[in-house]
């Protein structure tokens, strides 16, 4: 909040201006199926956008739905929520579509982006690995999530970091993408590495 000059009071009284939140950009990003658009819909304080299309017969053959046998629909172009942390800070969640092939929209939804939260399902590493170095490669700062379907990790973290190659210094956690606290608190992890490479930024 801050304090602007009342002019009905000759600028001697003060009155309380309302600030905007600052808005923040964030991308929920990973592979096919791990849970983004859940992870959005968990936390959003709007209705959440999303593009959902059905799974056809023939794209289920090419997308290993093993492990999710009651996913019916896949992101077809993104995912979008907003969730008011405090006052001060507002953030705007962009989630990315996990197939291949609509890879090529990864670098749209990343303009402008602070940092982002890459999703994990340790029961498919494999379609895990492009994710993490995609944003390696963007050189943008995130944090690796580990969605603990059913309250199951199959590997613990060291073996998950190894296997990623996900850096020493990129956090990396489990959570719950259906529950609202876990998807909150792997955003603010977002938000300290985010905050973290700014001021380093501005350091002397
Ligand atoms: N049991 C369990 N199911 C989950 C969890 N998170 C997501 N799901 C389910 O897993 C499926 C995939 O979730 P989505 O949120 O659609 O995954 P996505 O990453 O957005 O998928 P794409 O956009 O198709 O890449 C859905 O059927 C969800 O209901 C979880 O933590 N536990
Ligand atoms: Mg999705």
């Amino acid at each position: 909040m801050v304090f602007v000059p009342s002019p009905t009071h000759g600028g001697h009284s003060v009155t309380p201006v309302e600030q905007p939140p600052t808005p923040v950009k964030l991308v929920i990003a990973g592979g096919f199926g791990v849970g983004k658009t859940t992870t959005v819909g968990s936390i959003s304080e709007i209705r959440p956008l999303t593009t959902e299309a059905a799974i056809t017969e023939v794209a289920a053959g090419v997308d290993d739905l093993t492990h999710t046998p009651g996913k019916t629909t896949t992101t077809v172009a993104m995912d979008f929520g907003c969730i008011t942390i405090d006052p001060t800070l507002k953030l705007y969640l962009f989630g990315t579509p996990g197939q291949d092939r609509f890879g090529f929209m990864w670098d749209d939804l990343m303009a402008g982006a602070l940092g982002g939260l890459v999703i994990v399902d340790t029961r498919r590493l494999d379609d895990c690995y492009a994710a993490v170095d995609y944003f390696e490669h963007k050189d943008v700062p995130f944090a690796v999530a580990v969605n603990a379907f059913d309250g199951e990790v199959e590997h613990d973290l060291d073996e998950v970091r190894w296997a990623l190659d996900i850096a020493e210094h990129v956090p990396l956690i489990v959570f719950d993408a259906r529950n609202t606290g876990s998807v909150r608190d792997a955003l603010l992890v977002v938000l300290e590495v985010a905050l973290a490479r700014a001021e380093a930024a501005v350091a002397p």
